[in-house]
């Protein structure tokens, strides 16, 4: 074989002999991988597997050609990303309603049996790993694509960190063509977190908090390079559809995933009525510490997924299907002060201030006490020797006093009389349970409504963070949300650690969000008891701010998903003229008020069209591009191929730019999209 000396560029077309042995190769290291990081039985040495590895590097370095992406070379690579792509997963990611003890878990099996109408019920218990959930597209039997379940419809597209794991298969191990899809858990390994961890000291960078967290800052790194040296792993647990073959039950598809190369978790097991789940369950609750990873609980499956099918979905959580999950973890711990937050709507909430306590993975040193009964019930006191629990991510709570521990010195709570921002009356109406701050100027509130204004699912304004906004208060800048949109250059700089560049970046934030829909803006407004979805409803039904505020409570009620609450709500809210004079003066400042025009059912001009969209468009964000498209009964998907009617290309693309060029799928650019839009 003739070779190059310098070992790059291109030494000519790769010979048959190179092509055949470059694909051995990749067969071999392939094999090993699985062999290695897989099964964990390797066969051969650190020292042979790198011969190999050596070699096929050689090769693709002397014949650039023979590189292919499934080729193990391949697994880190790519320049550090802008942000990631937002992906559309091919059907929804469920999750799963919980069941705390092995009495739910039988009325689980009772319901179940119940609408199947038959007793003859089998199940499989799977590990319940404590990572973040995957999404892998195989095309041809090649790793497409890797995904983050985002909030199930759509997650982020993390493929290039994804190949990075190294059990995660590139190519399917049976080598078959197959188009399928996979879900999983990314996760990191207890000893791996550990010496994570101990390097980022030595870095003098902050600590993960729990394996979990360290993983999500794996997976969601944008640069891949970086994700290479952290220790991610992964599970695959379930096939979310494969196009040339079917399964009847979760035990055949995990066997099938076990024969395609996937890292299956060994200890799943086929379970023939539900108390032999309920023996997995304490038994793996008496074990877990001694796995290699964390786990949060047992997931149990229904064995049949023509019944999981058949049985379908409440909400997200498919009814074929549950979690059980560990008692919560106890520890104990003594409070050091009891303090009190004021939120937006002035609510005055004490909290516990704890000596700091490690629990469920991750550090406790304040915990909230809701309100004064809370604490009178639980007689906690300042000084206390108190049990807290905290289960997986669940917000952690006082269980009990310890009385027993208990030295006279303790001290009793009593709810300030005055709010500690600014001094007003703290009163807590005849009823209530919570007591409220009546000062209409207090900056805590206003604080509290700024942050929630600026909010992602709100105006969405970037990198206002509470450190700027009680900064802009403090100094009297800003009184109300309509002050945002009057604030200066000047302003701004006069903030502490404000350079010009990121004041610039603030104010274009600040005009960005003079176009949020209207369903935003009704929610940022901080109405009580209008949330996301009822601002959406409410959005859809009005129009336009005006109807909305010209509405009386029973038209209002009239709406579905509007009760008395609510309607009483929107009503105060708008009858109060500070909060019309901040509506005008929001609208004076140019923020949109209008909901867009919704075309009729028979207008949908873009049915029947899939786009995909890759850059960065100036006129939109990647959501208000996605949304255009499905208003107009268009079709948005997460990858080109032949199926696919058009690629909008925006600043920075990614590959599936040079994917769209190399199928001929017509591109279009900003201008050409907006045309398309206008039709
Ligand atoms: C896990 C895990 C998570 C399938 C549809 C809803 C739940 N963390 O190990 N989820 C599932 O199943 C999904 N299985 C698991 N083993």
């Amino acid at each position: 074989m003739a070779k190059k000396k310098d070992g790059t560029g291109s030494a000519g077309q790769p010979s048959l002999w190179e092509e055949a042995r470059a694909a051995r190769l990749r067969e071999q290291i392939r094999y090993h991988d699985h062999r290695y990081y897989v099964l964990d039985e390797p066969e051969i040495s650190d020292a042979g597997y790198d011969r190999l590895m050596r070699e096929l590097i050689q090769l693709e370095e002397e014949h650039p050609e023979l590189v292919t992406p499934d080729s193990p070379t391949q697994r880190v690579g790519g320049a550090p990303l802008e942000a990631f792509e937002t992906v559309i997963h091919p059907a929804p990611l469920l999750s799963l309603a919980n069941a705390y003890d092995a009495g739910e878990l039988r009325a689980f099996d009772r319901r179940i049996k119940k609408a199947l109408e038959t007793e003859d019920v089998q199940y499989v218990a799977e590990l319940k790993i404590d990572g973040l959930t995957i999404a892998l597209t195989y095309e041809d039997g090649v790793l497409v694509q890797g995904a983050t379940r985002g909030d199930g419809e759509r997650g982020e597209d993390v493929t290039k960190n994804v190949r990075t794991i190294k059990s995660v298969p590139l190519r399917l191990a049976s080598g078959e063509p197959l188009n399928l899809a996979v879900r999983g858990e990314a996760y990191i390994r207890r000893e791996d977190f550990a010496r994570l961890n101990e390097a980022r000291v030595a870095k003098g960078e902050p600590l993960f908090a729990n394996p979990r967290n360290a993983a999500a800052g794996a997976l969601r790194q944008l640069d891949p390079r970086v994700t290479a040296e952290r220790p991610l792993d992964a599970y695959l647990y379930g096939l979310l559809y494969c196009r040339e073959r079917r399964f009847a039950t979760q035990w055949e598809s995990l066997a099938f995933l076990k024969e395609q190369g996937f890292p299956v978790n060994p200890h799943s097991r086929f379970c023939e009525d539900i108390e032999a789940v309920i023996a997995y369950c304490d038994e793996w609750g008496e074990k877990r510490e001694e796995l290699p990873h964390e786990i949060d609980g047992i997931v149990v499956k229904l064995n049949s997924l023509a019944r999981q099918e058949a049985l379908g979905a409440t909400g997200k959580s498919p009814r074929g299907m549950i979690a059980y999950k560990f008692p919560a973890e106890q520890v104990t711990t003594t409070v050091e002060d009891i303090v009190v937050n004021v939120g937006r709507t002035g609510a005055v909430t004490p909290l516990a201030i704890l000596h700091p306590v490690e629990v469920a993975g991750s550090t406790v040193s304040r915990v909230g006490l809701h309100n004064e009964d809370y604490i009178k019930e639980k007689d906690i006191r300042i000084g206390d020797t108190v049990v807290i629990q905290k289960a997986g991510d669940v917000i952690p709570e006082v269980v009990r006093v310890i009385p027993e521990k208990r030295t006279g010195r303790e001290r009793e709570f009593a709810l300030p009389k005055h709010c500690p921002e600014c001094g007003a009356d703290v009163v807590r109406p005849e009823g209530e349970a919570a007591a409220r701050c009546v000062g209409i100027g207090c900056p805590a509130q206003l604080r509290e409504s700024l942050i929630h204004f600026a909010s992602r699912g709100a105006m969405d304004i970037e990198g206002f963070g509470p450190a700027i906004i009680s900064g802009l208060i403090e100094r009297g800048y800003v009184k109300d949300p309509a002050d945002l949109y009057s604030l200066t250059m000047d302003q701004f700089l006069s903030l502490e650690r404000m350079g010009e560049k990121l004041a610039t970046k603030l104010l274009a934030a600040i005009q960005a969000s003079k176009d949020a829909p209207l369903e935003r803006v009704l929610f940022a407004l901080g109405i009580r008891h209008v949330g996301e979805g009822v601002a959406r409803t409410l959005a859809g039904h009005f129009g336009a701010i005006d109807a909305l505020m010209a509405a009386d409570q029973e038209t209002l009620q009239q709406i579905p998903e509007v009760g008395e609450k609510i309607a009483e709500s929107i009503v105060s809210f708008f009858a109060e003229p500070q909060n019309r004079r901040v509506v005008e003066r929001l609208r004076a400042a140019g923020v949109n008020m209008k909901a867009a025009e919704q075309p009729s059912p028979g207008e949908r001009p873009l049915a029947g069209k899939t786009f995909v969209i890759t850059g960065t468009l100036s006129g939109f964000t990647r959501e208000e591009a996605e949304s255009s498209v499905l208003r107009l009964g268009g079709r948005v998907s997460g990858g080109v191929s032949q199926k696919t009617d058009y690629v909008v290309v925006g600043e920075k693309p990614g590959s599936k730019y040079d994917k769209a060029r190399e199928l001929g799928v017509p591109i279009l650019d900003e201008a050409g999209f907006v045309e398309i839009l206008k039709r």
